[in-house]
């Protein structure tokens, strides 16, 4: 796949779809994509099918596109899956991907076992909106695909702070405030931003957290209880984690909630030592080496202990290594 003018050709109808439970940079590249194919190829009818659009993403422009309802379709010319490493998580999307005449997916997530008929899957690349800000040719990115791209790439580099925050990925994102995108807004208000529940949320997780192997590992779990008297909800969980890991001296973290009943949603992060991606494959999920998440059943305890043990694992043989030498 060489850009999305090859990919496109000959094509009058597109799907386009990110993963469940949709974040900035799904988001960001459906509507980056569906954007660049409305300004510059107006004969092609590109719909977006999303879960839903978080509502500090419903300000980018597109937004009121996303079409959450599936409706029945006749098959697709071509359906573009974006930032989803496997097929199941496009959720009630699959249909039309499934039926579609031609397939694409564009994605960084390690896990992803390339599903699609064409596929680009960059482990390395920092966001899906990095991989397909690629695939357009520059000067033809409207302000309005630049904000979404940029609010992507914002997202799943923590402001360009993860290890994933290539050179590259700094001048793309120059590239997009060329544009005249207001990047402050997008960072303040996408990012840093909470609501009452988010904050009241991530505070009851900071109180509740615990260290394990020698302070080396943090854990936090929230119940039922916890969302409720926060009068919060699963969603309001963004950032938990990512802080849980800020805490000095700890090199990975482990948040669990209760996402139904007896069902938990496990969400990993490290530094630089543990794979994550690999301690969720084992539990049905993925993502990333240093992000990664799964839905696990069981006590929480019990899981909270053996993740402990997988990622003690990992740092005490790359300690064993001794890399300050
Ligand atoms: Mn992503």
């Amino acid at each position: 796949m060489n850009s999305l003018k090859e990919l496109l050709n000959g094509i009058e109808t597109v799907g386009i779809a990110g993963h469940v439970k949709p974040d900035g940079d799904c988001v960001g590249s459906c509507l980056g994509v569906a954007g660049y194919i409305e300004d510059n190829f107006p004969k092609i009818k590109a719909r977006v099918f999303l879960e839903s659009v978080p509502e500090v993403f419903r300000f980018l422009r597109g937004a009121e596109r996303v079409e959450t309802g599936y409706p029945e379709l006749p098959p697709l010319d071509l359906f573009i899956v974006l930032d989803c490493g496997d097929a199941r998580r496009l959720g009630r999307a699959l249909p039309y991907f499934k039926a579609a005449e031609k397939t694409a997916c564009i994605d960084h997530h390690v896990s992803n076992e390339s599903f699609a008929g064409e596929n680009l899957v960059v482990p390395d690349a920092s966001s899906t909106c990095e991989l397909v800000y690629e695939l357009m040719e520059k000067d033809r990115v409207s302000e309005k695909t630049a904000e979404a791209l940029y609010t992507g790439i914002v997202h799943d580099t923590g402001v360009f702070q993860y290890s994933c925050t290539k050179k590259r990925t700094m001048e793309i994102a120059g590239d997009l405030m060329e544009k005249g995108i207001p990047y402050s807004r997008i960072v303040n208000d996408t990012f840093f931003q909470k609501t009452m529940a988010e904050n009241r949320l991530l505070g009851t997780a900071l109180l509740k957290s615990r260290l394990h192997a020698n302070g080396r590992i943090i854990s936090a779990f929230l119940t039922k209880e916890d969302f409720e008297s926060a009068a919060a909800t699963p969603k309001d969980t963004e950032g938990i984690v990512a802080q849980l890991r800020n805490t000095k001296g700890t090199e990975a973290a482990i948040l669990l909630y209760c996402n139904e009943e007896g069902r938990y949603k496990l969400s990993l992060r490290s530094t630089e030592l543990v794979d994550c991606a690999a301690i969720c494959l084992k539990y049905g999920g993925g993502g990333h080496v240093r992000a990664a998440g799964a839905t696990v059943e069981g006590d929480p305890e019990e899981l909270c202990e053996k993740i402990v043990g997988e990622m003690e694992r990992y740092l005490d043989y790359f300690e064993g290594q001794n890399l300050t030498e």
